[in-house]
This record gives C-alpha cells, sequence and structure tokens, in this order.
C-alpha cells in the first residue's frame, strides 16, 4: 500500500474546508481534515508545499512511523499550522488502514467501548424567551446535552449567540456564528466582563427552573476572564449543576487553573486550541481540568489525541472533543471512531453542518436517542465528491474578535 498521489483540497459549501486525499497505488483512497479556521490558507501551504512531497512512495500502513518522521524532521515542533497538518495525514492513513482491513477504524483502535457517543448541541439566545425555543428545539432534534450561551444585556453581539437572520434561516437548531461573519476583514464585537458575570447566573437559573434538574448544561466563557473572574463564575454557577464550564480562562497561562480550582467544583473543560499532548502535560498531572477539549484535527490526528486521551483516563480525566462546524464531516468522523473506542470517553460536542457540506461530504454517521456513532463501513466512512466540492471556492473568512467600552481588544 504505497501512497501514489496526494491531494490537497479546499472547498467551501456552508464555510471552508481543508481535505487532504491520498491515493494507494492499490486504488484505495485516505480522507484528513486540515481546517484551521481563518487560517486555512497557511495549512494548504504547508501540506502542499512540506509534506506531499514527502508522502510519495511511502508505506501507508507505517502510521506511527510517518507521523514521527513529519513531528521530528520538521525540527521547529508543534503549533496549529504543523499539527493540523500532520493530523490529515495521520487520519488519512488511519482512514486507508480501515479499508485495507476491510474495518471501521474504530475496530483497528481496540472496538467499541459503548453503543453510541453523548452528544451536546448549542442552544443560544439573544433573550430567555429565544433562548429557551433554541433548548426546545434543541431537544426535539435528539440532544440530550445543551450548551447554552445568550445576549448579555448592553451587548450587542458576543461569540456564540446567532443573529436574527440565522436564525430565521435555519429555525433556530441549526446556526453558525462564524460564516455569518465571514468577510475580508474580522467583525468587531463589544465585551463588558462584569456585566457578563452579572447575567450568567440569572439564565442558568431561569433554564433550572424552565427545564428541571436533570438536563445536562454545558456553558463556554470562551478565554475571556481572568483567573479570578473564572472562579467566581464557577462558584456562581455551582447550585445550576453544570456540565462543564468551558475555557473559563485563557489556557496559555495553566497555572491560573490551580485558583480557579481551589475556588470551585464546577467541572472544567480546556484545550481546543491546544495542539500537544505537551500542551496538556501540567492540567492533566495538576488534573486541573475535567474534560479535554481538542479536535483528532488540530490535534496530530487520530494517534496523537489518542495518546493524549490515554494519559488524561490515569487521572480520570475524559473526552470532550472539539466539534463545531469548522471541523469537517472527516474530522468529525475520525473524533467518531477514537470517541466509540476510548474508555474514558465524556462527552461529544455536536453541531451540525449545513446540507450543502453534507453534499459534498457523504457520511455514514448515525445520530439516534441523542448518541452518535460512526458506522461500520471500512475506513472513517466519509467519502468526498470532488464534483460537488469544486462548485464551492474558498471564501476569504476571519474570526470576530473583541473590544472593550475603552476601545482595549479583549479575547473574542
Ligand atoms: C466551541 C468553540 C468554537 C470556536 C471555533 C473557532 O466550543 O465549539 O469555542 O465555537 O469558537 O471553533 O474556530
Ligand atoms: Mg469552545
Amino acid at each position: 500500500m504505497i501512497i501514489d498521489s496526494a491531494e490537497v483540497i479546499v472547498t467551501s459549501p456552508d464555510r471552508n474546508f481543508v481535505t487532504l486525499k491520498l491515493t494507494t497505488d492499490d486504488g484505495l483512497t485516505g480522507l484528513g481534515d486540515a481546517t484551521l479556521n481563518g487560517r486555512e490558507l497557511a495549512v494548504v501551504a504547508y501540506l502542499k508545499d512540506h509534506v506531499v512531497p514527502l508522502l510519495l512512495g511511502r508505506d501507508a500502513h507505517r502510521i506511527e512511523d510517518t507521523w514521527q518522521f513529519l513531528y521530528r524532521s520538521a525540527y521547529w515542533r508543534r503549533g496549529p499550522v504543523t499539527m493540523a497538518a500532520i493530523a490529515a495525514v495521520d487520519t488519512a492513513l488511519w482512514d486507508l488502514k480501515g479499508k485495507a482491513a476491510g474495518m471501521p477504524v474504530y475496530q483497528l483502535l481496540g472496538g467499541a467501548s459503548r453503543t453510541g457517543l453523548l452528544a451536546y448541541g448549542h442552544a443560544s439566545g439573544r433573550d430567555l424567551p429565544e433562548l429557551f425555543d433554541s433548548i426546545r428545539a434543541h431537544q426535539a432534534q435528539g440532544y440530550k446535552a445543551i450548551r447554552v450561551q445568550t445576549g448579555v444585556p448592553g451587548l450587542k453581539s458576543i461569540y456564540g449567540i446567532a443573529s436574527n437572520a440565522t436564525y430565521e434561516a435555519m429555525d433556530g437548531v441549526r446556526y453558525d456564528h462564524e460564516p455569518a461573519q465571514r468577510g475580508s476583514l474580522p467583525a468587531e464585537e463589544d465585551w463588558d466582563t462584569r456585566s457578563y458575570l452579572r447575567h450568567v447566573p440569572t439564565v442558568f437559573e431561569a433554564v433550572r427552573g424552565e427545564f428541571g434538574p436533570e438536563l445536562p448544561l454545558l456553558h463556554d466563557a470562551h478565554h475571556r476572564l481572568t483567573p479570578v473572574q473564572a472562579a467566581q463564575l464557577g462558584k456562581a454557577l455551582e447550585p445550576y449543576d453544570l456540565f462543564w464550564l468551558e475555557d473559563v480562562t485563557p489556557a496559555e497561562n495553566q497555572e491560573a487553573l490551580r485558583l480557579v480550582r481551589r475556588h470551585t467544583t464546577t467541572p472544567l473543560a480546556i484545550g481546543e486550541i491546544f495542539n500537544t499532548v505537551w500542551d496538556y502535560q501540567q492540567i492533566i498531572r495538576e488534573q486541573l481540568i475535567d474534560y479535554v477539549r481538542s479536535a483528532v484535527t488540530h490535534t496530530g490526528g487520530i494517534s496523537h489525541l489518542k495518546k493524549v486521551l490515554d494519559y488524561a483516563a490515569q487521572y480520570q480525566i475524559k473526552s470532550g472533543m472539539h466539534g463545531p462546524t469548522d471541523i469537517s464531516p472527516v474530522g468529525m468522523a475520525a473524533a467518531l471512531h477514537l470517541g466509540l473506542s476510548v474508555h474514558n470517553f465524556g462527552i461529544q460536542e455536536y453541531m451540525r453542518h449545513g446540507a450543502r457540506t453534507d453534499q459534498v461530504f457523504q457520511q455514514s454517521f448515525t445520530w439516534q436517542d441523542g448518541l452518535l456513532h460512526p458506522g461500520d463501513r471500512p475506513g472513517l466512512g466519509v467519502e468526498l465528491d470532488l464534483d460537488e466540492a469544486g462548485k464551492y471556492p474558498y471564501v476569504q473568512a476571519y474570526l470576530p474578535f473583541n473590544r472593550l467600552a475603552d476601545g482595549t481588544v479583549h479575547d473574542w
């Protein structure tokens, strides 16, 4: 099984996706997701200019050797661009191995540890009535766990809240806040931490009052708080029994989490912007988090994220893989195979893709009774329709950013 060709495909059906497609001398094809939201073309260049030439002629069965070769021979290690590129190669090689073996990837990873993966969806609203409608709509779709984000009085637009137009277009169920902000410059949003900290506990009180104690609820603070503010929020949310509080503080400063931990028992999830096991060393060893947020797509692929999760398992820390729409269906399938196989699965984020994306990427996963399953097709179970993909050229799209009232740039 020798790699004969390697193609990098960029398509933008509902948003930009970068996919690596490997073809072997025996005619098998394998796919890997290399999408890095807002910096897509950097990974395209890294793959095309520096990785593809190294892959041609290699034995596609040698997954671990190829990973180590790409990681170590570059000399310059880690970082989102490098690790997304290596992730795409690794994922495509697992896809190929599965196809060669006639087995779904999760079987090669040790087989299923459960019947399906609990998934959470994104409910949001600018105010409580809109939020309640969105939660109900998600429940009607089968979601058994719900992330709750709301508008904050006095702030015009903030992370995680769909605009009016997107709500109407998507019936309040499937929205996507980031592509709505597509443009040649990053959109500016506003932020005020004190208003947010005052408002969020009242929202969770209302949601618990309306939906009862059973429903697992999550919330993403999206890196915007200082450690002491994060501790305050965790403590204030304790009565509402959150499944997790995500990215309470920018995680580059890992020691900050010691302070947060000392003051709250609200479970913490971190890691969607990490990309190696070394980024997790301290926070796993010191048990400063409860859930690992990394995606296969951004963390060196199935092989490397499995190492992170195996390390986390020793400390009773579980997976909570990142699954917004900027993870392509290929990256999502990889997450499902890995999540089904590891013992310490926690929950899977599942933000549904749009209809055009589902046409470009033909998928075989299932979504039943709130549980996802990757399906039993050999490999990952996703195929890319090149004709469909070709209809949607790349569109420049930046993520938004925040400014405080006095004009200071703030974490988004
Ligand atoms: C999440 C994330 C996303 C990110 C996005 C950036 O928890 O799903 O925070 O919404 O903002 O993936 O590209
Ligand atoms: Mg997040």
